[in-house]
């Protein structure tokens, strides 16, 4: 079942239900905020300010990084590209089976993407919503020229306590360290202790996240790039949409193509970016 629903100020949602889970999206951005199996809110973070305003990005579930991800050269340009500070078209929620319901969304070019970046195109959004978690972003050519894109599904991954939690797949794997600006390799299993943004280059696309009390399972498809961030204790108090606190209960895994994973996508030609999340609890 899919409703169409708004917050006070208009902004709209969809919200789909079916027997085991439920999942809420924005129109915006094709932004997946809140996601549950069984009735728990287990995957996704979101912060307790987050903000649903156009023009404004939503700080947690998973926003789309497209067609660049961080700063774009020229600063007056979005951080992290317009996909998530643009409305999407709702094209269909197709229900599988009583345990499976597809949200498709879709972002074309307009006047207003082209001041941006001046290409034509269609980003079609594909969210799975069941037992697990499946996100796709298919960007298609539909210009005469080719274009180069960064992107990543920036997903925040509720987790109980940050200290508690180790990633597994990116062990003897090359980042580059936003912080310092340099490349390091990572020598062991990741044990996250203070402020962490990294581009992991070539990591597992199998990653797996283990807190005492849960796995969380992340696969990425057609990703050679994997961002993992937290701002940490002294970061969090510049970001004005999350609590001081709340760097405790969140980690940023990020399936993306960037840095050499960019991708050139020719005319007529399309790409796919995806993600499939599950988890066990213990
Ligand atoms: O993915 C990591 C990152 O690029 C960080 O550098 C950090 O700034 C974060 O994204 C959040 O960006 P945002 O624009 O959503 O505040």
């Amino acid at each position: 079942m899919v409703e169409f629903k708004t917050f006070s100020n208009g902004f709209p949602y969809i919200e789909v239900t079916n027997s085991v889970s439920s999942a809420k999206i924005a129109l915006q951005g094709a932004h997946i905020f809140e996601y549950k199996k069984d009735g728990k809110n287990e995957l996704l973070w979101l912060s307790s300010l987050a903000q649903f305003e156009e023009n404004k990005p939503i700080r947690g579930g998973i926003p789309i990084c497209w067609p660049w991800f961080g700063p774009h050269s020229e600063p007056s340009l979005p951080q992290h590209g317009f996909a998530r500070i643009s409305l999407f078209s709702f094209i269909s929620c197709d229900e599988k089976d009583d345990i499976t319901s597809v949200v498709t969304l879709k972002l074309t070019d307009s006047p207003k993407s082209k001041i941006l970046w001046d290409f034509s195109f269609e980003l079609l959004v594909t969210i799975s919503i069941s037992k697990e978690l499946y996100v796709s972003i298919k960007t298609t050519n539909t210009d005469i020229k080719e274009f180069k894109i960064t992107e990543a599904l920036h997903t925040y991954l509720n987790v109980e306590n940050i200290l508690d939690a180790e990633v597994f797949g990116v062990k003897k794997s090359t980042y580059f360290d936003q912080l310092s600006k340099t490349m390091k390799v990572q020598k062991n299993d990741l044990h996250i202790d203070q402020e962490i943004d990294r581009i992991y280059i070539n990591p597992n696309n199998k990653l797996t996240l283990k807190e005492k009390n849960r796995t969380i399972f992340l696969q990425n498809s057609h990703s050679n790039s994997l961002v993992i961030w937290n701002p940490w204790r002294e970061k969090v108090k510049s970001i004005k949409d999350m609590q001081d606190h709340e760097y405790k209960n969140m980690l940023c895994i990020e399936s993306a193509n960037v840095l050499d994973d960019s991708k050139i996508v020719q005319p007529d030609r399309s790409i796919t970016l995806s993600l499939k999340l599950s988890s066990i609890s213990y």
